[in-house]
């Protein structure tokens, strides 16, 4: 006996048939399909979001930095420091910076702000930085700490022990310092 798929529902009179079980299966699976791909998207969306505000939070971070070091003396203002060699002279760097080179290897957690001052509010994050002397006849290499009016200041930005950003730039020793 032959047997009639999808047309056992039909209604006397109404002129329509129901569904079979494979209609509303393969229904289903579409309906799921979609929904997996709408619930996929809005969670990479959700995660470029983070990210991008991450990199944000990053990119500012370095910025202050940079402010910083561009306004520090290249030496040492205190006449009894000047000829230290390059470091943080004897003082707590976290607590006391007068010159460029005090920033020597230094990592601020809670991260400071263009004027070396703590930033509030902004747990898990922190800046480090690391300072390479440069020869002023040939950027491209290196010379001795203290011995070059050009440093590279090169900081990385971490969140929660992550790397999210790493820069550089140069400074150079202005001619009244
Ligand atoms: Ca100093
Ligand atoms: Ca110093």
């Amino acid at each position: 006996m032959k047997t009639r798929p999808c047309t056992r529902f039909r209604r006397r009179g109404w002129g329509r048939r129901g569904f079979c079980l494979a209609e509303v299966l393969v229904a289903s699976a579409i309906v799921g399909i979609g929904v997996t791909a709408i619930m996929t998207a809005m969670e990479t969306g959700t995660k470029v979001n983070a990210a991008g505000k991450e990199l944000t939070q990053a990119v500012f971070l370095t910025q202050e930095i940079r402010e910083w070091t561009l306004l520090l003396p290249f030496r040492d203002p205190d006449p009894g420091d000047a000829g230290n060699p390059p470091g943080s002279d004897g003082s707590d760097p976290q607590v006391f910076v007068d010159d460029l080179d005090d920033l020597l290897g230094v990592t601020y957690g809670p991260p400071r702000d263009g004027t070396g001052t703590a930033i509030g509010g902004m747990d898990g994050w922190s800046q480090q930085i690391d300072l390479e002397w440069k020869n002023p006849d040939d950027l491209t290499t290196t010379a001795t700490p203290g011995a070059s009016d050009v440093i590279r200041v090169n900081v990385s930005i971490l969140h929660n022990g992550r790397t999210v950003l790493s820069s550089g730039w140069l400074v150079a020793r202005r001619i009244l310092q």
